[in-house]
């Protein structure tokens, strides 16, 4: 990180509630990737943010390990970036803390995702649920973040951490610089297989609508050959009426960088029997090489612990002094 000093800071986190899906990699990872050569950059595994749905202890260690195997896999360089786990720096939940006292009732009512959640988990609407974006204004805002490459899902919480931190340094004068939510053109939102009305996300109760980083060849081609489409058989881009065959299109043009035109030319009159399979056959190649590096990352436990450990040291230190300077703010004593 020395010669990254000056520059700018990328900052993003997902949370392990389940395995990384293809909407994981093209609307966050990806675009992360492609910034960190002119961004300094800190990336998180949030592990806190995922019990507001019930988890499994075990499944949750499993997939904290897996997921921060699948950033490095991604071509992530650990000596260039800060990766750590949320719950080892434990300014995060003190910030959040902070801020929600700075933060609205009638605000967080408004977050989509808080009523997208609350519908979907009827008999467990708990009050991390609710403040989930708090301690996700209190993530980016510890570590002076300039951008947050972000999925379109996570727009609106991005924007509520920008109005937090402006009636946070409204009070005290000038603390945190305001972040803003940079989204990939293609890609921001990628839609399920089965039902793409629907994000593609890692925690649906079915995976068949949901491709898998770890998913094999053999399962990724299955699961594109079964994609809905429509009762047309012309591959043409439009969001609106053909929501299934636009989503392959977007999948199709951010893996192999070919825009809408010319997937429409090269399948004119072909139908969706070849188109299907030649958009799995495209995303088995990308992520083909992932998953066998994040295999073998993963058999290697001591440099994962290796590897969070350092991070863990590096992101403490950037967020206590964050966090002193909030406190000194606010006016608690310092502790001697
Ligand atoms: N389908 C998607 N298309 C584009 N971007 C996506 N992201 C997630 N799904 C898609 C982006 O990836 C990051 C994941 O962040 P997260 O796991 O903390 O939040 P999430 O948006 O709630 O992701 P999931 O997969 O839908 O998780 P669950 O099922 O647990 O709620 C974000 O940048 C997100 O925009």
């Amino acid at each position: 990180m020395e010669d990254n000093v000056k520059k700018l800071i990328q900052y993003s986190a997902i949370k392990p509630t389940g395995s990384l899906t293809l909407g994981s990699y093209l609307g966050a990872i990806k675009n992360w990737c492609g910034l960190c050569s002119e961004y300094s950059s800190i990336f998180c595994i949030a592990d806190m943010h995922s019990i507001t749905i019930r988890m499994d202890p075990a499944v949750l260690r499993r997939n904290t390990l897996e997921q921060l195997a699948y950033y490095i896999a991604s071509g992530l360089d650990p000596e260039k970036c800060i990766f750590y786990i949320q719950s080892h720096v434990h300014e995060h939940a003190e910030l959040s803390w902070v801020l929600g006292c700075y933060s609205m009732f009638g605000e967080l009512s408004r977050m989509t995702q808080f009523k997208d959640k609350s519908a979907k988990n009827a008999d467990n609407i708990n009050g991390g649920l609710f403040t989930y974006p708090v301690l996700m204004a209190a993530d980016i805002l510890l570590y002076n973040t300039d951008i947050v490459p972000v999925g379109e899902d996570q727009r609106q919480h991005v924007e509520l951490c920008r109005d937090i931190a402006n009636r946070f340094n409204g009070v005290y004068g000038e603390t945190f610089k305001l972040p803003k939510a940079v989204l990939p053109k293609v890609g921001a939102k990628v839609m399920s297989l089965t039902e793409p009305d629907k994000k593609m996300s890692k925690s649906d109760d079915s995976d068949a609508g949901s491709i898998l980083l770890k998913d094999t060849d053999e399962v990724i081609m299955r699961k594109f050959k079964r994609a809905v489409t429509d009762c047309e058989t012309c591959v043409r881009f439009d969001a609106e009426n053909k929501k299934g065959v636009s989503n392959l299109m977007a999948i199709y043009s951010c893996v192999t960088g070919k825009s809408f035109d010319e997937i429409e030319r090269e399948f004119d009159g072909k139908g969706y029997g070849v188109f299907k399979p030649a958009v799995g056959e495209a995303v088995c190649d990308t992520l083909r090489p992932i998953r066998e590096e994040a295999n073998r990352i993963l058999a290697d436990k001591a440099y994962l612990e290796s590897v969070y450990a350092e991070g863990a040291r590096k992101a403490s230190q950037i967020a206590s002094r964050t966090l002193s300077k909030v406190y000194k703010k606010v006016g608690f004593v310092k502790k001697p």
